[in-house]
């Protein structure tokens, strides 16, 4: 029923977006690009070899993951996209890469000072623990979404990739994404990449797509770099007192757990919350009647890497299951 509904809804968007003229040629859009990036960090034959090759991209309507099978805007809500997303096999997966790779886990974690079940977590469900995630030409799914009008993608993500393309570091590997731009297994913008690639395996090209230790130490130097805390977590499902006030869900101060426990905040099995100075604030995507979560400032960062709050918060609790119970 939910999968008709979903169709019904694509291909009425499908419908849409065939009947809607684009007012200029896509040629046009990628001359305008080509201007935009012309600047001091990239040359003229670095930009125009970059897009000789080019194309505009449509996507079809074929749906080929979870995720994307599970289109949240459509129907769903947190209590609903959980359990589908981070289901039992989803969870072993995690725990069985992790301890099959532990060394790795244990080198990740010294090296870049974050857990690595947070990365293997963002692997999962990004992408489902898929090997390899090569795809598209990853300027011209860009170029397109640009040329659509799509807001999410910027001109910093097209120059970041241009910049990728030329980079010495990447190697011979082509640089590719997903429909939305994203690249490698960890999904990643071209930006975030750009800013802390890692060819981890030292054999001479960042492999984001295809090794995943070169995909998880990139995501990992991007949260280190962005200040992720070592120290903490991400975040606790909690339960509201019943007279509390809805106003304050779209209050995004950071207050200390103490504080939230001085409010009526409890923990989701109804004990006391930590008496801990730790900051949190309030992330409660479905509003009073979903599930409330107080997120530290680690979750910030984790939100940098995902769509939206049900795939932060996922991430969030996929990690949650790979460190209990403990794997030895
Ligand atoms: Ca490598």
């Amino acid at each position: 029923m939910i999968f008709k509904m979903v169709s019904a809804s694509l291909i009425a968007l499908l419908s849409c977006t065939a009947t809607a003229q684009q007012a200029q040629p896509f040629a046009q859009t990628v001359l305008q690009l080509k201007d935009s990036l012309a600047n001091e960090s990239l040359s003229k034959a670095q930009i125009e070899n970059a897009f000789s090759t080019v194309k505009r991209v449509r996507k079809s309507g074929h749906k080929n993951n979870v995720k994307e099978q599970l289109n949240v805007g459509q129907f769903g809500y947190l209590e609903v996209y959980l359990p589908h997303l981070v289901n039992d096999d989803l969870v072993k997966s995690a725990r069985t890469f992790f301890k099959d790779n532990l060394a790795l886990m244990q080198a990740l974690e010294k090296k870049y000072q974050v857990q690595p079940r947070f990365l293997v977590a963002q692997w999962g469900i990004s992408n489902q623990f898929a090997s390899t995630s090569y795809g598209y030409d990853a300027l011209s799914i860009l170029s397109s979404l640009v040329h659509a009008k799509s807001e999410k993608v910027t001109i910093d993500d097209i120059q970041s990739t241009v910049q990728l393309m030329t980079s010495k570091a990447m190697g011979d590997i082509a640089i590719t994404s997903n429909w939305q731009g994203k690249l490698g297994l960890l999904n990643m913008t071209p930006g975030q990449v750009l800013s802390g690639y890692q060819d981890y395996d030292s054999d001479g090209s960042v492999d984001i797509w295809g090794t995943t230790s070169d995909a998880l130490a990139t995501a990992a130097q991007y949260l280190s770099k962005q200040g992720w805390d070592h120290s903490q977590t991400w975040g606790r499902q909690i339960k509201l007192p019943k007279d509390f006030d809805e106003a304050l869900l779209l209050d995004t101060k950071y207050r200390t757990l103490a504080q939230w426990s001085e409010m009526g905040l409890i923990r989701f099995d109804g004990r006391a919350l930590p008496r801990a100075q730790v900051q949190a604030r309030l992330t409660a995507p479905d509003g009073l009647n979903g599930r409330v979560y107080l997120t530290y400032k680690n979750f910030e960062l984790l939100s940098q890497l995902n769509q939206s709050p049900y795939d932060s918060i996922a991430v969030g609790y996929l990690a949650n299951r790979i460190k209990f119970p403990a794997i030895n």
